[in-house]
């Protein structure tokens, strides 16, 4: 068992209570909108301060329209989830959507670029750790829907960084529902969730029901999140949800995260067999863990029905399949028509090529302090009350993200 290093130094709840339609019509007439001007700003998205829409701009903009538009924050839009959602909402609906970016010294746009001249996405600035730069967005902006997509969401760094975690994952979720609930109360606040609320599981598959039992400070803190949403729903009437979502994974996952490692360097590898290159090998840690893994557009349509119901109310999202690290690892090599053999177990456990090159090795440095060994979601409320459904199943989204990576290292 790996004992990670503090490096850090600084920093069942579904209980459907009835709110009423906290966005209706009535609730927003009495709010003053700062509807924007669409074409006041073009986003850019050249990754420097211009791609930003400043609060003062929208706030010169409230007099300008009256429409009837609706206004979606939608956070960590530079991430998968909130990229796909921005996507699906610019798709789907009429909506105006304010992406939210914090600052960086490298700025990381690579998931937002196709939206640069989409006049219903603008980029403004938020920080979930500076809870004055929440209060102003959504006191500027005063949204119809709060999406939080953002977090720090590596389950893996949540040891290294449990502080940054802890404000990022909970204590921002606190600051988000006390604005909403001073400034914004016709708002609908939905909070990312995750399987991994669930952590030791004592039942398989989980549903709503199955008790928290987190495994790692990631976990503790996206449960207390979740007990935060159900106390400001109940207490204060809002139309305030956090889904379980299960692994969901993508061609605009980050490579940290173990899909999108296997795809992206079993890519790496068969174009450096085909030109007879040298390669880094694959290194992976536990291979028995396994996952509810989902395509994550396909979870997009779900979030949105959730927060668009007549009263709020948690769901799990998931596929209701599992497979190991392992066999995504077997799968992707299928996709790359690489022939390949195993030898070892445990810590020696080793996958070779036919004729015995090295592809993926164990390194016991990406074991976890405590691991979640398995965790499959069951969908049946989702289903049957959302009428939600999904497209996608384990091996067209193994396919789907080696063939991108693929293609875009032949691009390169
Ligand atoms: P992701 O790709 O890692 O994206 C996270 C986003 O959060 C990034 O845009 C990041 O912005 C932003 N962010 C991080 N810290 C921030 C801060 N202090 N202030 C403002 N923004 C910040 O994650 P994802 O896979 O899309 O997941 C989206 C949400 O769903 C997360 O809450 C995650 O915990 C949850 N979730 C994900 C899964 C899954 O399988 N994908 C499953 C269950 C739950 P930068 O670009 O600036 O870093
Ligand atoms: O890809 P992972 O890092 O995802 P994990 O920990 O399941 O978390 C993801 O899903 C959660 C939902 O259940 C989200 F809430 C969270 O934000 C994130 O999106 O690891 C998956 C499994 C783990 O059991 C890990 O131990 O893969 C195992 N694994 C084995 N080798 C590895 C590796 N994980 C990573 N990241 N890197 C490895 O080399």
């Amino acid at each position: 068992m790996k004992i990670k290093q503090n490096t850090n130094t600084n920093t069942n709840t579904n209980d459907a209570n009835d709110t009423g339609d906290a966005n209706d019509a009535g609730d927003m007439d009495n709010v003053n909108h700062p509807t924007p001007n669409p074409t006041r700003i073009d986003s850019q998205l050249i990754e420097d301060d211009s791609d930003i829409l400043s609060l003062s701009d929208v706030r010169d903009t409230h007099q300008l329209h009256k429409s009837a538009i609706k206004r979606v924050i939608v956070t960590g839009v530079t991430g998968q989830d909130g990229s796909f959602m921005a996507d699906y909402l610019l798709k789907n609906t009429d909506c105006m959507i304010y992406g939210t970016v914090r600052r960086l010294s490298v700025k990381n746009y690579t998931n937002i670029h196709h939206l640069k001249r989409e006049p219903r996405f603008k980029l403004i600035n938020l920080d979930l750790t500076d809870d004055y730069s929440i209060r102003e967005a959504i006191t500027e902006i005063k949204p119809h829907y709060f999406l939080n997509f953002a977090a720090q969401s590596f389950v893996d760094g949540s040891w290294d960084y449990p502080i940054q975690t802890w404000e990022t994952d909970a204590t921002a979720i606190l600051h988000i529902l006390e604005s909403i609930r001073k400034f914004a109360p016709y708002c609908r606040f939905y909070n990312a969730g995750s399987s991994e609320e669930f952590g030791d599981v004592i039942k398989d598959p989980q549903d709503e029901e199955h008790p928290l039992r987190p495994q790692s400070p990631y976990g503790a803190a996206k449960a207390a999140a979740r007990h935060l949403v159900r106390v400001y729903r109940e207490s204060y009437d809002l139309y305030a949800v956090q889904g379980w979502l299960f692994n969901h994974e993508g061609t605009r996952r980050g490579k940290e995260f173990v899909t999108r490692k296997i795809t992206h360097t079993i890519a790496k590898i068969k174009h450096a067999l085909e030109q007879d290159k040298k390669y880094d090998v694959l290194k992976l840690g536990n291979l028995d863990a396994q996952r509810d893994w989902t395509d994550a557009e396909d979870f997009m349509s779900g979030v949105w029905l959730m927060m668009n119901q007549d009263a709020p109310k948690n769901y799990v999202l998931a596929s209701g399949k599992m497979n190991s690290v392992r066999e995504f690892l077997q799968e992707t090599l299928k996709c790359a028509n690489i022939k390949h053999k195993i030898i070892g177990d445990g810590e020696y456990e080793k996958f070779l090529t036919e004729d015995d090159k090295l592809i993926m090795e164990v390194d016991p440095k990406f074991y976890r302090p405590a691991e979640v060994h398995k965790l499959r979601g069951d969908c049946t409320l989702a289903e049957n009350e959302l009428g939600w459904t999904r497209t996608y199943n384990f091996k067209k989204l193994v396919k789907r993200m080696y063939e991108s990576d693929y293609e875009q290292l032949k691009n390169r």
